[in-house]
């Protein structure tokens, strides 16, 4: 009677250890066996709005630990009308696939899924950010001092206008290839309004080379 009471005993505990068993296997995590894909890398990223990301996105299948190569991963864009070039690649030895991302046209919040039949993890989410492209200035503003312009490089945008001040003690002028340029002056201003995108290489005649500068309209 005892040794059957004990027997029970033992059998309620292993209908215990087994219902254990099978919840942890009927649970979220999944089979160990199963390929598995994650990102490695290029998500949350920031890029001027039409713009290649500087990074590329990579996810990176897995089976038991080990990277599994020639499996196909489909890149989609899911937000900010970006595009993604492949829209499609194959994982290589390491198990990696990788895409490159072209943001969309308007500031703000771009997105990317990376997917894979029959993978657990699938679909993978990128996000990146899109900032607006930062115009250049419409004027811009010279020293001309003995013997040097400061600064010598300046970038403005088309239409845009460059005002040069004499600050020297001697004379100095500001002249281009082509007109208009200032005369010889020691005091007072000379401003000049770019219509054109180019780069406008000028410099002081009484100087030479020496006192040269530049002006980019962008
Ligand atoms: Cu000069």
């Amino acid at each position: 009677m005892e040794v059957l009471r004990s027997l029970r005993y033992l059998g309620a505990l292993s209908a215990l250890a087994l219902m254990i068993a099978c919840g942890s296997e009927t649970g979220p995590d999944p089979d160990p066996g199963d390929p598995t894909m994650a990102a490695v890398s290029g998500s949350g990223q920031s890029a001027t709005v039409g713009e290649e990301v500087a990074n590329d996105l990579v996810v990176r299948i897995t089976q038991d630990g080990a990277g599994v190569s020639g499996t196909t991963v489909s890149w989609a864009v899911t937000g900010g009308g970006g595009s993604v070039d492949p829209m499609s690649s194959t994982t290589d030895n390491s198990g990696n696939a990788s895409t490159t991302w072209t943001l969309g046209a308007s500031a703000g919040a771009n997105s990317v899924e990376a997917s894979s039949t029959g993978v657990d993890g699938s679909p993978v989410a990128f996000t990146a950010t899109g900032v607006e492209d930062t115009p250049p200035p419409n004027q811009a503003n010279v020293s001309v001092g003995d013997n040097t312009f400061t600064p010598s490089s300046s970038t403005i945008a088309e239409g845009g206008q460059v005002t040069w001040t004499w600050a020297g003690a001697v004379d100095h002028n500001v002249t281009f290839a082509s007109a208009p340029n200032s005369g010889d002056q020691t005091t007072g201003t000379f401003s000049r309004t770019f219509s054109t995108a180019g780069s406008f290489p000028y410099q002081c005649t009484i100087h030479g080379a020496s006192m040269s500068g530049t002006v980019v309209v962008q």
